[in-house]
């Protein structure tokens, strides 16, 4: 019978055996529609950005074509990317906000 103190029945031994959970990227992708202060204003108020970052990062997907905004856990992840493509919506805006798994 297991006791209390044995290491492969606590939580903690549990979680350390545990693949860390999958991180995805949320992105942003270019169109040649999408005003840039609306992207820059989309990166600080979803992703916290500070303004100078965020005209960085709109530059990059602006200039690339996509560009990463953050790394998150598949749910906080997914919440991004829905919060963003209604602000986009609402806003008229054909700004494309995606995750990948990294
Ligand atoms: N290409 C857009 C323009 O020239 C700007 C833009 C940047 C749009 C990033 C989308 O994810 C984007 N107005």
């Amino acid at each position: 019978m297991a006791t209390k103190h044995d290491p492969s029945t606590t939580l903690e031994k549990q979680e350390s055996r545990l693949k860390p959970p999958p991180m995805y990227q949320v992105m942003l992708l270019n169109d040649d529609f999408t005003p840039m202060e609306f992207v820059v204003s989309v990166l600080q108020k979803f992703f916290g950005m500070s303004r100078e970052r965020a005209v960085q990062v709109m530059l990059k997907v602006h200039r690339e074509g996509r560009g990463v905004c953050g790394l998150y856990p598949r749910d906080v992840a997914a919440t991004k990317v829905e919060q963003v493509s209604s602000y986009a919506r609402e806003h008229q805006h054909p700004l494309q906000c995606v995750m990948e798994e990294a």
